[in-house]
């Protein structure tokens, strides 16, 4: 029952993403649990899609694997690690620079906003902006890491006076927005971290689009909305050899969260991978924009996954993330491109993080 329920209160009160995802809704992986007091909207990532998705990107001319891969529990907490390692600058810069503005975001957001944070995670930044945003309406946390997602949840509830209602779902591919208590003047996507930067130029400006359209819809009618902000933090284009350290820290706490994803595609899909026959390293590639990490692959050899046989050669790679970087008028251009336009943005003194606040175009 709870299916058709949702569905109807999430065409009511929310978008779908994609037009797909009505149907993928429709179907069963759509579930309400409450765990800890909190209720979950379950938009369950697939798994079988994602064997597919892992097979395709193997088969490949050149293999890669889905980035998203990094974030089950142990990753998502690898990825605490890294943020606290010396080389890895992006999460203490921007957690640095959003003590300074989050006051300017809270006000740009105004009175009764929802905000929704796709890829929440750890949610670490968003308690400071939760702090400074008057009589917000509610916390829509979204992630693909479930037991991640509901701790901090659970967190976030305890220690703000908000409605938190957490989605499990792979955000690229589309969820509903849960209907909250409070009246919603405007909703806002808090898209901090440089999450943007996993995603090729192309898929990052129809990610931005989708977050226009998700804040454009008004949910409730009788209250004059306001136009919605997407407020995107990411990381600038600097000195290459930082960039690179960023990505190949002395402790091996990058590689391990690299490693991590091989250790999973056995215990979770059957892609029997030996991480042992892999080395990490991450290189900036200057036409990309983007630290590209990758799995290099030590001596040949083969492994069957589904029936398939894949050979790994010795000097070839599986691409395993992008980290894309620009600079402040690269992502402006970025932005308009996704019928967005760019209110301010804010860096740090030395110009190492951004965090730019964007606006629909046409509201
Ligand atoms: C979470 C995507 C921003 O690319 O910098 C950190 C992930 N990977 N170290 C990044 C990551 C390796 C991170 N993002």
């Amino acid at each position: 029952m709870w299916p058709v329920l949702l569905l109807e209160s999430c065409l009511r009160n929310g978008v779908y993403v994609s037009v797909e995802n009505i149907f993928e809704c429709q179907s069963e992986n759509e579930q309400l649990a409450v765990q800890d007091g909190l209720q979950l909207l379950e938009f369950a990532p697939q798994q079988r899609p994602l064997l597919e998705e892992v097979l395709e990107g193997l088969t490949a001319e050149e293999k890669s694997l889905p980035a998203k891969l990094h974030y089950d529990q142990r990753g998502s907490m690898l990825f605490e690690q890294i943020c606290e390692v010396d080389e890895y600058y992006i999460t203490r810069t921007e957690l640095a620079l959003m003590r300074e503005i989050s006051g300017a975001l809270g006000d740009a957001f105004g009175n009764g906003c929802m905000l929704i944070e796709p890829g929440s995670g750890a949610s670490l930044k968003t308690d400071l902006l939760l702090a400074s945003m008057p009589d917000p309406a509610a916390y829509v946390p979204v992630d693909i890491s479930r037991d991640f997602l509901l701790e901090s949840a659970t967190a976030i509830a305890d220690r703000h006076d908000i409605e938190v209602l957490p989605v499990w779902a792979d955000f690229t591919k589309g969820h509903p927005i849960p209907a909250c208590e409070a009246a919603v003047r405007s909703r806002a996507i808090y898209f901090p971290g440089s999450t943007v930067g996993n995603f090729s130029r192309s898929e990052a400006a129809s990610l931005l689009r989708t977050f226009g359209t998700m804040i454009q819809e008004q949910p409730d009618d009788e209250l004059s909305g306001v136009a919605g902000a997407v407020v995107v933090g990411f990381d600038c284009k600097k000195d290459q050899g930082r960039m690179e350290a960023a990505y190949n820290d002395a402790e091996g706490v990058t590689a391990e969260f690299n490693y991590n994803v091989i250790d999973r595609l056995a215990g979770e899909l059957g892609v029997a991978l030996d991480r042992n026959k892999f080395t990490f390293r991450a290189d900036w590639v200057e036409n990309e924009g983007a630290i590209v990490s990758r799995l290099w692959v030590d001596e040949s050899h083969s492994v069957e996954m589904a029936g398939t046989v894949v050979t790994f050669e010795s000097g070839e790679a599986i691409r395993m993330e992008e980290s894309h970087k620009y600079t402040p008028d690269e992502f402006e251009l970025l932005a308009e491109e996704s019928g967005l336009t760019m209110e301010k943005i804010w860096t740090d003194d030395a110009g190492d993080f951004a965090v730019a606040c964007l606006r629909p175009l046409s509201v």
